[in-house]
């Protein structure tokens, strides 16, 4: 596909002469406003504020059915959920909230800021960034539309065979799981390989690895954790689709086959799942915690070994999930060990953190208190972890509530806390305006105590031998008080999402009002996201960045006086160089992302019921790959005056010149797809 494309990073926007439409409906659209300029959009940030919308979107069906969880549970005997009911409403809640909101979440301020973090116009390839969008949000909807076709899985996320067959599992349900997460295991993978050459390829000039954030950094190994755990667990889906719609045997042991062999390739993805759900986390916290504390990040090159040492050590641990399967003393004992190692580079991680808020002028802010809430969040549930990794200890804690609380404190306790101070930190930067902070420390308040409040009593029912995944329990039992508490955190937690809604909603209303610009740096920051105006103008910048040192930007804000202390020599507003945008070309927006991917649900559907619906949407998908191929690059190459290099006319048509001094290895490549 990149063969035809023309170099995009040449095109004039939004005054780009309207493309001629050689073959019709081939053409480029040009919508520039409205709905339209979103759904055929391939800018990175729109595709990052679509993410976000959607993840969202899917934390609220995922959150309403925690709590229809815990109103279950919140006294023994309710009859408010069925036990078959129950267990589809969990098994949906931990399948969206992993697949639909944590990961796309991340996606999302990937999308957004990567580009911005290394100097770049876009990713490397626009449209296949669209298309991931549109696999991920149509993977989504099909899998919840399950809930209206006979019901929603009901084998846990993690779903293990035989319960997963058709003899135990006749409904459709887990047909939606299978062929749900192989369309947003696409999304993903290419969405993997986008990013990973646009990091490789597209930073600007004198921005070389080691001086890139942490943000970034831990953003660049995340997509590798994703190319190779995604195989095993698409491999396994393979499986047990021609188990249960083709009459294959892969997982039914009577006829040669192993239920053992599904938990293996699951876990060889579900744990360095783990970890794509939380090391862009670790970025993030590394890039608000310096800016809150006025320091910079202490041990940078320890912050990015140790995120690449957890990436390696990821995949290394996985059937520690597997210590009561009947495993061998010398595996159980091998991955006990690997999973204590893992500790380490975490640890480095924590240590790191506290040595920079040490000292610092702390300004408490609302995504600071989100940040720093990941240090002993985190380290609860990773401490959890450890007793874990003893054996003999998971034995009486694997499937109680003791696990329930422990993935809770790592994956709500750390990654999600953390994204919604992502949100509080970059919104000016995405939006143009602040959020509220007086509600928005309200809305930390009320998440971290309604969070505590329900998970922390779910390490003590655990240990008191409740299992997870029963519908119901019966009085008596000792398992009534710390349930009981438990929902009444989950209802608190329900309140903080309102009150983030309304913080949400007022701030707009004020900005319409009266609106008020945050200026490039409102945070008084130190990448180079914060060096352009907010919101981000399409074309990002004026001028390709050249930069110098890590935390450049920060360093042409303040130099130091005599003792050190930094002293403001630049506003960020007199930093970025400023140019006239007219000649900036950017990727032009596409219609066959969308058409292509929306193929893959009928596909599906058709799989599942009728065949007639996976011709149409083979039809889609073939057809939209043929609009993809011939569609015209945004405008025709004599159009614009542009040399092979993929480098632009800067607005002084110095680019080129810039780019010549680079030696060859880091001279950048321009986005083409
Ligand atoms: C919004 C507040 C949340 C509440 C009140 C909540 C509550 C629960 C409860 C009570 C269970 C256990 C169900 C059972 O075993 O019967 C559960 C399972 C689970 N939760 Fe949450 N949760 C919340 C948010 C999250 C978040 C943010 C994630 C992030 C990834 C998550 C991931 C999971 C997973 C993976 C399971 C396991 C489902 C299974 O057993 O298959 N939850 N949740
Ligand atoms: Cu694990």
């Amino acid at each position: 596909m990149a063969v035809i494309e023309a170099d995009t990073t040449q095109l004039a926007l939004p005054t780009a002469p309207k493309p001629t439409k050689p073959l019709g409906i081939f053409a480029r659209p040009v919508a520039t406003k409205g709905w339209k300029s979103w759904l055929f959009s391939v800018d990175h940030k729109r595709i990052g504020i679509m993410y976000g919308v959607a993840s969202m979107s899917f934390f609220a069906i995922g959150g309403s059915e925690a709590l229809l969880i815990r109103t279950q549970l919140a006294r023994p005997g309710q009859k408010l959920l069925s036990a078959a009911l129950y267990n589809q409403v969990f098994t949906m809640h931990g399948v969206t909230m992993i697949f639909l909101v944590v990961m796309p979440l991340f996606a999302a301020f990937a999308n957004y800021l990567i580009p911005l973090q290394i100097g770049a116009r876009d990713v490397a390839f626009p449209r296949l960034n669209a298309f991931s969008f549109w696999c991920y949000l149509f993977g989504g909807l099909f899998l919840n539309s399950s809930w209206f076709l006979g019901g929603g899985a009901d084998g846990g996320w993690f779903n293990y065979a035989p319960n997963s067959s058709v003899t135990f599992s006749p409904g459709h349900g887990i047909d939606f799981y299978t062929l749900g997460l192989l369309i947003t295991g696409i999304a993903s993978t290419v969405g993997a390989v986008n990013l990973i050459i646009t990091v490789m390829n597209l930073r600007a000039p004198g921005m070389t690895y080691m001086r890139m954030p942490v943000f970034t950094w831990m953003t660049f190994i995340n997509q590798f954790l994703l190319l190779f755990a995604l195989p095993p667990i698409t491999v396994a889906l393979f499986l047990l689709m021609f188990d249960r719609l083709f009459g294959a045997n892969f997982f039914n042991a009577a006829l040669g086959g192993d239920p053992l062999l599904w938990q293996h390739l699951f876990w060889l993805f579900g744990h360095p799942e783990v970890y794509i759900m939380v090391l862009p986390a670790f970025g993030m916290v590394s890039e608000i915690l310096p800016v809150f504390s006025r320091k910079p990040i202490f041990g940078y090159p320890f912050m990015v070994a140790s995120g690449v040492a957890i990436g390696f050590m990821g995949f290394g641990v996985w059937a520690h999930h597997m210590f009561a399967s009947g495993m061998g003393p010398v595996s159980v004992t091998a991955f006990s060990l690997s999973t204590m190692f893992i500790a380490v580079p975490t640890g480095v991680k924590i240590l790191n953190w506290m040595a920079t808020i040490y000292g610092g002028r702390l300004k408490m802010t609302a995504a600071m208190m989100f940040a720093l809430a990941l240090i002993p969040l985190f380290t609860i549930g990773g401490l959890s972890g450890v007793t874990h990794a003893f054996a003999p200890a998971d034995t009486q804690q694997t499937d109680t509530y003791y696990i329930v609380a422990h993935f809770h404190y790592v994956l709500f306790g750390g990654s999600f806390f953390v994204l919604l101070g992502g949100f509080y930190f970059w919104w000016p930067k995405i939006f143009g305006f602040m959020l509220d902070e007086k509600l928005g420390k309200w809305h930390f308040w009320l998440t971290f105590i309604g969070f505590n409040l329900t998970f922390g009593p779910m390490h003590m029912l655990g240990l008191q031998g409740m299992s997870r995944r029963i519908f119901t329990y019966s009085e008596g039992q000792g398992f009534d008080l710390w349930n009981f508490v438990a929902t009444i955190g989950a209802y608190i937690i329900a309140i903080s999402v309102i009150v983030f809604l309304v913080n949400c909603w007022v701030s707009y209303r004020r900005h319409k009002a009266n609106p008020v610009n945050p200026g490039p740096d409102p945070w008084d920051a130190r990448t180079l996201e914060w060096s352009i105006p907010s919101p981000t103008p399409e074309h990002n910048f004026d001028y390709v960045p050249q930069i110098e040192e890590l935390d450049d930007f920060w360093h042409r804000k303040y130099g130091h006086d005599e003792q050190g202390r930094p002293v403001k020599i630049a506003d960020a507003a007199d930093i970025a160089q400023k140019g006239d945008a007219k000649n900036v070309h950017l990727p032009s927006p596409s219609y066959w992302p969308i058409v292509v991917s929306a193929g893959l649900p009928f596909i599906a559907y058709g799989l599942i019921f009728n065949l007639g619906w996976a011709i149409l949407g083979s039809i889609l998908l073939a057809g939209g790959v043929w609009g993809w191929v011939i569609e015209p690059s945004t405008a025709p190459a004599s159009e614009h005056p542009h040399d092979d290099s993929g480098h632009g006319d800067e607005p002084d048509g110095s680019a080129d010149a810039a780019a010549a001094e680079l030696p060859a290895a880091e001279r950048e490549e321009a986005p083409v797809g």
